[in-house]
């Protein structure tokens, strides 16, 4: 079962996209749970390929395949991560902030929102402060930011004051995400929670929300 896993990893860090695509099937078929899937065999391979480019072993090209081999393979792995027929308890607006193009993490977050009965507009990437405020229609109650790179966390504040601005940060519940953001930085910029990972994002806003 570790091997199968070792293998996923070794098939994502290469690009090997439709390695990747098989393997994850293989690994559903041996009953692997899923979240072990991805903490043992996906998210791994993105780390290496990040250790490998902060040291100058791998560059841009390497960390975009990587990339693309894991979103395949999180596509084949997001019907057993998400559990469907669950009646929506609210909406959240997700989005990676204006100027940070990582969409891996944010894309995970929609999707155990989705698995804890959220119902998820997904704004992309490069998300400016003005598109957030503008998402925030009726029934939105949670607006939901990640960020990467640490040159954009400050567009994190910019959208937190825009909200403020725009009368409406008094509706939403704001949550705040990513590698380099900290519990701190989200009671600094007045959010109104952090998570770590995607499994606690969805934990978090069910406590917010009071569900
Ligand atoms: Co970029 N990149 N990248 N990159 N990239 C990082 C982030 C970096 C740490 C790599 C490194 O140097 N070790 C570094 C940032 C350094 C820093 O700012 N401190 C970096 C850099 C420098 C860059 C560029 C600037 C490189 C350049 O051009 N010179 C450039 C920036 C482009 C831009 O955004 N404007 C760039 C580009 C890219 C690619 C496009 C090639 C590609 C992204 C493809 C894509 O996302 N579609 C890419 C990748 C793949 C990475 C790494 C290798 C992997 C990111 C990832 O997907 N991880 C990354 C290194 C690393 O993270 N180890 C790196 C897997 C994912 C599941 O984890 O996104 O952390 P993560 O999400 C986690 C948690 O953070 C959390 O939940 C998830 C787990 O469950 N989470 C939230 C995330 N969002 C949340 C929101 C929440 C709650 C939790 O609530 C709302």
């Amino acid at each position: 079962m570790e091997d199968l896993l070792k293998t996923l990893a070794d098939a994502v860090l290469a690009g090997e996209k439709p390695v990747a695509e098989k393997i994850v099937r293989q690994a559903i078929e041996a009953g692997i749970q899923p979240e072990k899937i991805l903490k043992e065999g996906l998210t791994p391979a993105m780390d290496e390929v990040g250790r490998r480019f902060e040291c100058g072993e791998a560059f841009i090209p390497e960390m975009l395949i990587a990339a693309r081999s894991m979103q395949a393979a999180l596509a084949i792995l997001k019907p057993f991560l998400v559990d469907t027929g669950v009646e929506p308890s609210g909406k959240v607006v997700i989005g990676t902030v204006k100027g940070d193009l990582h969409d891996i993490g944010k894309n995970l977050v929609g999707m155990m929102l989705e698995g804890a009965g959220f119902e998820i507009v997904d704004l992309g990437v490069d998300v400016p402060a003005s598109k957030f405020v503008e998402a925030v229609g009726e029934g939105v109650k949670v607006v939901a930011m990640s960020s990467l790179l640490t040159t954009t966390m400050p567009e994190m504040v910019t959208t937190v004051a825009a909200l403020k601005a725009a009368s409406r940060r008094a509706q939403v519940k704001i949550i705040i995400g990513g590698a380099p953001v900290t519990e701190a930085y989200a009671q600094k910029i007045g959010a109104d929670g952090y998570a770590p990972d995607a499994g606690l994002a969805a934990g978090l806003v069910r406590g917010l929300l009071g569900k």
